[in-house]
C-alpha cells in the first residue's frame, strides 16, 4: 500500500526507516515500496537525514557524486548523476580498519578525490579547465557504499534519499596537484592482492572535473550553498564497486597519485 506523503509526515517516517536500518545494521524495504516519492522529496528526506548527524555534532566536509558512469545511468535509465554529503565520521584513515558489522552489505569503489581551493559557482565556473583552477588537491580514494535496502536494490528515488547509499571513505596519503591529464591515468583496484577492476578516470562522466561541474549546478538546483573551499568531492566509481567482508584487505592505486588502503576486520 502507498503511504499518503505530507512534506512533515511523508519525509520524517522516511528518515526514521533509514535511520533505524543504519543503527540497527539491517536492511530495509526500498521507500518506494510504500511512498509514491519524487526526485525533489528524495532529495528532502536525504537532507533531513543529514541534518539529525549535523545536529548530534557531525560536520559536513564534502559531497560525493553517485551514478556517474554510463554503465550505471543506463542500469538507473537517468542520465543525471545524483550527490551524497560526506561526515567527517565517515572518513577513515589510510589503511585504517573497517569493523564490517558497523555495516549491511558493504561494497568497495575505486574514485578520485578532490579538495577545493576555492568555490565553484557554477555561474562563473564552466569548463574542466575553471574546475582545474579551484582544486587545491587530487587523492585517489576509496568509497564504501552500504544501500540501506534489501538486496542493494533501489530506485533514484530511494537511492537519493539514502543519502545516494554512503557509508565511508579513505584518500590515499600523496595528495598531488591538480592535472586535467587525470582521466587519461590508469586505476586499479586489488582485494586481497588480487587485481578486481581497473580503468581510467574518464569513466566518470568523460572526466572527474566534469563531476564537479555537475556536482555545482545539482546542489545551485537544490538550494544547497556552493562548493567551498576546503571540500572535499568524492567523483564517482571508476569501475565496478566490490562486496568486501571481514578479513579483506583492499587496495587502490592510481598513476602519479600513489595508493590508498582499506582492512576490513
Ligand atoms: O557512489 C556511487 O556511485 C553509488 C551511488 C549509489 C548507487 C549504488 O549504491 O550503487
Ligand atoms: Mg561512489
Amino acid at each position: 500500500m502507498t503511504e499518503a506523503w505530507t512534506e512533515e509526515g511523508g519525509a520524517a517516517r522516511a528518515v526514521e526507516h533509514l535511520r533505524a536500518a543504519v543503527l540497527r545494521r539491517r536492511p530495509i524495504p526500498r521507500l518506494t515500496e510504500t511512498m509514491a516519492l519524487s526526485l525533489d522529496q528524495a532529495y528532502e528526506i536525504q537532507k533531513r537525514l543529514i541534518e539529525v548527524d549535523l545536529a548530534a555534532g557531525a560536520r559536513r566536509i564534502g559531497y560525493k557524486m553517485g551514478l556517474t558512469s554510463p554503465a550505471k545511468m543506463k542500469q538507473m535509465n537517468v542520465d543525471v548523476p545524483v550527490f551524497g554529503q560526506l561526515l567527517d565520521r565517515m572518513l577513515l584513515q589510510d589503511g585504517a580498519p573497517l569493523r564490517r558489522e558497523e555495516l549491511i552489505h558493504p561494497r568497495v569503489e575505486l574514485e578520485v578525490a578532490v579538495i577545493l581551493g576555492d568555490g565553484v559557482d557554477p555561474d562563473r565556473v564552466k569548463t574542466v579547465d575553471d574546475v582545474a583552477s579551484r582544486i587545491r588537491a587530487m587523492a585517489v580514494a576509496l568509497e564504501v557504499i552500504d544501500s540501506r535496502y534489501e538486496g542493494f536494490r533501489f530506485t533514484l528515488p530511494d537511492v537519493v534519499a539514502d543519502n545516494a547509499s554512503a557509508a565511508r571513505f579513505v584518500l590515499g596519503s600523496a595528495f598531488v596537484r591538480p592535472s586535467k591529464d587525470v582521466h587519461l591515468w590508469g586505476a586499479r583496484l586489488f582485494k586481497n592482492g588480487e587485481a578486481v577492476g581497473f580503468g581510467t578516470p574518464a569513466n566518470v562522466l568523460g572526466h572527474p572535473f566534469a563531476a564537479v561541474l555537475a556536482l555545482a549546478r545539482l546542489l545551485a538546483e537544490r538550494g544547497f550553498p556552493p562548493l567551498a573551499a576546503g571540500d572535499v568531492v568524492l567523483t564517482g566509481a571508476i569501475g565496478e564497486a566490490v562486496p568486501v567482508e571481514a578479513g579483506d584487505v583492499v587496495e587502490g592505486v592510481l598513476d602519479h597519485a600513489g595508493s590508498v588502503h582499506l582492512r576490513l576486520v
